[in-house]
């Protein structure tokens, strides 16, 4: 397993759609292992394939508490079946957006189907945290980032944060 680097907003790679995963096989094993090794070091709890530059369609995704043991999952080519009509509010924040944390209002519960690390063809009901990550990383394999969800004005107060970090790290 290799920690890979986490890009950081305005790198444009954040907006492109990811390819669908074609065949599980070992490589795509692979990245999915380097996938969670970078989400674990980072700490996070979840992470797409374009937060290290791999414009896949695939997900990892740790939502155990501390007192809990690890529960690595890996999620490919998920399609979300339903969403629930009630929504819920979490505060979100996002590797590739350090230290920037805003409410998000989502579905409460969904539906997935997805393949999981051997290829097998899995559906899962999901509530809490875990469905509001689940979206925030199938919102990332389409070029989407939960500041896309709150205000303009806000979003582009960050961007602009964000952009002018960028600049001074290149020159210094
Ligand atoms: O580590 C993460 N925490 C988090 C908290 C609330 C809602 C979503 C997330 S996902 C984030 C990791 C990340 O950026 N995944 O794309
Ligand atoms: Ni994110």
């Amino acid at each position: 397993m290799t920690k890979r680097d986490i890009l950081i907003l305005p790198e444009a790679k954040l907006r492109l759609v990811s390819d669908p995963v074609e065949r599980v096989d070992d490589a795509v094993r692979q990245l999915a292992d380097d996938m969670l090794e970078t989400m674990y070091a980072a700490p996070g709890i979840g992470l797409a394939a374009i937060q290290i530059g791999e414009p896949r369609r695939m997900l990892v995704m740790d939502v155990a508490r501390e007192d809990e043991d690890p529960d690595p999952m890996v999620v490919i080519n998920p399609e979300i079946v339903w969403e629930s009509p009630e929504l819920s509010v979490y505060q979100e924040g996002c590797l590739s957006i350090p230290e920037y944390y805003a409410d998000v209002e989502r579905p409460a519960r969904i539906g997935l189907r997805f393949l999981d690390r051997e290829g097998a063809e899995r559906e899962l009901e999901a509530d809490g945290l875990l469905a509001t990550c689940l979206q925030h990383e199938i919102d990332h394999l389409n070029g989407v980032l939960f500041i896309d969800h709150i205000s303009k004005l806000k979003r582009d107060r960050v961007m602009k944060k964000f952009q002018k970090q960028a600049r001074l790290a290149e020159k210094s």
